[in-house]
């Protein structure tokens, strides 16, 4: 005799117990005070007050699950890393509390040059293995998606080579990667008197290679004085597109190089950093539809003063993102509710601009609007559980373990309640 008689109509979980910031709809963080949330099949099948629940929580899920009372939140999209990498950069950290510049070290062949040795020297096991610990670290703080760069290989066989090993960091099916090939991140020691020998690569070698075996699912380019110009730019994202890659660009970090509004015209999901940002970047941005990622780890690491205008990209409707940035040099972050509190305290965001910055606009920002980033029936079930009494309080603390579980596709690991 069966114990119970399962329906294979039930859901598969259901959380009760809960609040919820669903982050769609009008109302503050969409919230939803006593709710409940339904899993099925992987997806969001159910989520609303819990008094609208059609029967009891049992005759409606397998499992019942308590959320203590916190909050349900999307899971975390940590939409700009750059994860994947060799060695470390500590020495030019010191470097800079010297008194030598990021621009500086950059120059004299430091900086993102000197992590391109160690990566090109690293098997692809090796680099699994080191950034292994900060992609558990994003999970920790509710990461259920990261975008993460290549860029420190250079050249096409270490490219992939970083891309196959932020494909293995998925392997587990407990997180969603997204990858983006950077091959215009810098210039190799061996083409550093040949610049467009390399743009020459990038676009008519590399980009079709990445385009045809489906390693990427999107191009990025670092536009800066110390990076690559608007026109070395331009010619790589023509050959992304014509292979039918979207772009995405560091813009306006260091400088203004007009990066945004020319990302902007070629229907960039998103421009990155963008402290220099100008007026005509911030329209252009508007009418595309880009995404304004901003990056209050590599402002706070670099000691930057000048503000990315935010007040701006509110005031035009520029959908604004919040991510990590993780990376060796200018933003050695792996927490990603700091950065939901750096973008208060220095950016001056709002707790809830900070939230939707990583659940909404995040997956906006990779083009996974109608999949993540928000609580809504047919999306992923992505939840991240978190032991708060007021969703403000994710961005509030600073260094508080606050997750309670992590739920990927309807999966829960991570169990730190009770
Ligand atoms: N801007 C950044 O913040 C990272 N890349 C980029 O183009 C920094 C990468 C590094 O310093 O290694
Ligand atoms: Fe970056």
């Amino acid at each position: 005799m069966p114990l119970a008689v399962y329906r294979n109509d039930m859901w598969d979980t259901l959380w009760i117990e809960a609040n919820l910031a669903t982050m769609a709809g009008p109302a503050p963080y969409g919230a939803i005070r006593d709710g409940a949330v339904a899993a099925k099949d992987g997806r969001i099948a159910w989520a609303g007050p819990r008094k609208a629940l059609p029967n009891a929580p049992e005759a409606l899920a397998r499992e019942v699950r308590s959320a203590g009372g916190g909050w349900i939140t999307p899971g975390l999209v940590d939409c700009h890393t750059h994860l994947v990498f060799g060695g470390d950069r500590a020495r030019e950290f010191e470097l800079r509390l010297e008194g030598a510049s990021y621009e500086e070290i950059a120059r004299a062949g430091g900086g993102i040059v000197s992590t391109v040795a160690a990566t090109r020297a690293a098997i692809v096991e090796d680099l699994v293995r080191s950034a292994a610990p900060r992609l558990a670290a994003l999970k920790a703080g509710g990461v259920t998606t990261v975008e993460i760069k290549s860029g420190y290989g250079l050249d096409l066989e270490n490219e992939l080579k970083q891309l196959d090993a932020a494909r293995r960091l998925g392997e587990d099916g407990d997180i969603r990667i997204r990858r983006t090939f950077l091959g215009l991140h810098a210039l190799p020691p061996e083409y550093a008197n040949d610049r467009d020998g390399y743009v020459s690569l990038v676009a008519d070698t590399m980009i079709p290679e990445v385009a045809r075996s489906g390693v990427a699912d999107a191009v990025d380019a670092f536009c800066e004085g110390i990076g690559f110009t608007a026109a070395e730019t331009e010619r790589v994202f023509m050959a992304a597109r014509a292979h039918g890659l979207p772009v995405k660009l560091h813009a306006e970090q260091l400088s203004d190089l007009d990066g945004a509004a020319l990302a902007a015209r070629h229907g960039a999901l998103s421009a990155d950093h963008l402290e220099w940002l100008n007026d005509a970047g911030i329209a252009a941005m508007a009418k595309a539809g880009t995404v304004a990622v901003l990056l209050p780890g590599a402002f706070y690491a670099l000691r930057e003063t000048k503000l990315p205008p935010i007040d701006k990209l509110r005031a035009a409707g520029v959908p604004m993102a919040i991510a990590t940035d993780c990376n060796p040099g200018s933003s050695p972050v792996a927490s990603p509710l700091l950065m939901l509190n750096m973008a208060c305290t220095l950016f001056r965001m709002t707790p809830e601009e900070a939230l939707a910055g990583m659940t909404r606009e995040g997956a906006r920002a990779l083009g996974l609007q109608d999949e993540i980033g928000t609580l809504e029936i047919g999306k992923a079930a992505d939840l991240a559980v978190w032991n708060i009494g007021e969703p403000a309080e994710l961005s509030y603390w600073i260094g508080a373990n606050l997750l309670r579980e992590r739920v990927f596709a309807g999966r829960v690991d991570g169990y730190q309640g009770e």
